[in-house]
């Protein structure tokens, strides 16, 4: 399986990747504000890429529950800086996290590679043209509403098949858009449109997506659901994200987006390492 992003190419089977979190905004859940100035936002982006980071997704509006959408112009402010000074400076992909074309197509002038899209389950297809037009590479992650509205009431009759069917019907679609499947990584969106219950039902489900023949991407840092379960402060769900980060490799995921970079990698390979000399 091979993963193409402008002009970056994965090869899969490989050791998973880790996307470290490079969040520029001032209200994100876990570090709103601490990297909005773009000095700040690019020293941290440079930390993750030497404690392993292999893409580095930049983000300018936040996509926690309730988060009140931001202007174009000023999510441009935001991320454009950062991006442009990292560019240069790192040979790792960078990803923006953004659902606005707008946005998406000046982030890859910038030297951009990968469009992360927390809407991908939009109606509208501007985006996937861009992608395909660009050849970068495209997080198609599945959500259920909003940001501003999606914890209200999440409901599914079956959350994995769901899921499980958002992807290929998202694969056709982008497909007839020009984006080949090349480009595509698929993300279940844990905590975007999820109780507890679902968040648990997907990522003991992970292996059930492998059949899609893309490279599955997942994130669960610091999220609430990990807090809602296990009681954890926000500052004290590491050990919690790390379980379902090596629990997700060992089902077949291959990429996996963290803000505490340095430890997901050691749990990973070490899961690795043990997958490597496991006896059936
Ligand atoms: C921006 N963002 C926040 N959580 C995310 C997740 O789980 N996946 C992706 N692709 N992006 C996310």
């Amino acid at each position: 399986m091979i993963l193409r992003a402008g002009q970056f190419e994965f090869v899969f089977p490989r050791p998973a990747l880790v996307m470290g979190i490079v969040n520029v905004t001032p209200d994100s859940f876990s570090d709103g504000g601490r990297f909005l100035n773009p000095e700040a936002a690019v020293a941290h982006a440079l930390q993750l890429v030497e404690q392993g980071a292999e893409i580095v997704d930049v983000g300018g509006e936040s996509t926690r529950p309730g988060a009140v959408p931001v202007a174009e112009p000023e999510e441009l402010r935001r991320v454009l800086p950062v991006i442009e000074q990292l560019a240069g400076r790192i040979k790792v992909p960078i990803s923006i996290d953004t659902a606005k074309p707008g946005v998406a197509r000046a982030a890859l002038a910038a030297g951009a590679s990968i469009v992360n899209d927390v809407a991908a389950s939009r109606e509208d297809g501007a985006l996937w043209r861009l992608v395909a037009e660009t050849r970068a590479g495209y997080v198609c992650m599945h959500a259920q509403g909003t940001p501003r509205t999606m914890q209200a009431a999440p409901a599914y009759a079956d959350v994995v098949r769901e899921v499980r069917e958002f992807f290929s019907e998202r694969i056709w679609r982008l497909s007839d858009c020009g984006v080949s499947r090349n480009q595509i990584i698929l993300d279940p969106g844990i905590g975007f449109g999820k109780t507890v219950e679902h968040n648990l039902q997907l990522l003991g489900a992970a292996r059930a997506f492998t059949g899609l023949e893309r490279p599955l991407l997942l994130g669960v840092s610091r999220k609430s659901f990990i807090g809602k379960l296990l009681g954890a402060e926000l500052s004290a769900r590491l050990p919690g994200a790390l379980a379902c980060a090596c629990l997700a490799v060992a089902a077949g995921v291959q990429i996996i987006r963290a803000h505490d970079v340095a430890e997901t990698v050691q749990a990973i390979r070490m899961t690795e390492a043990i997958l490597a000399n496991q006896r059936t």
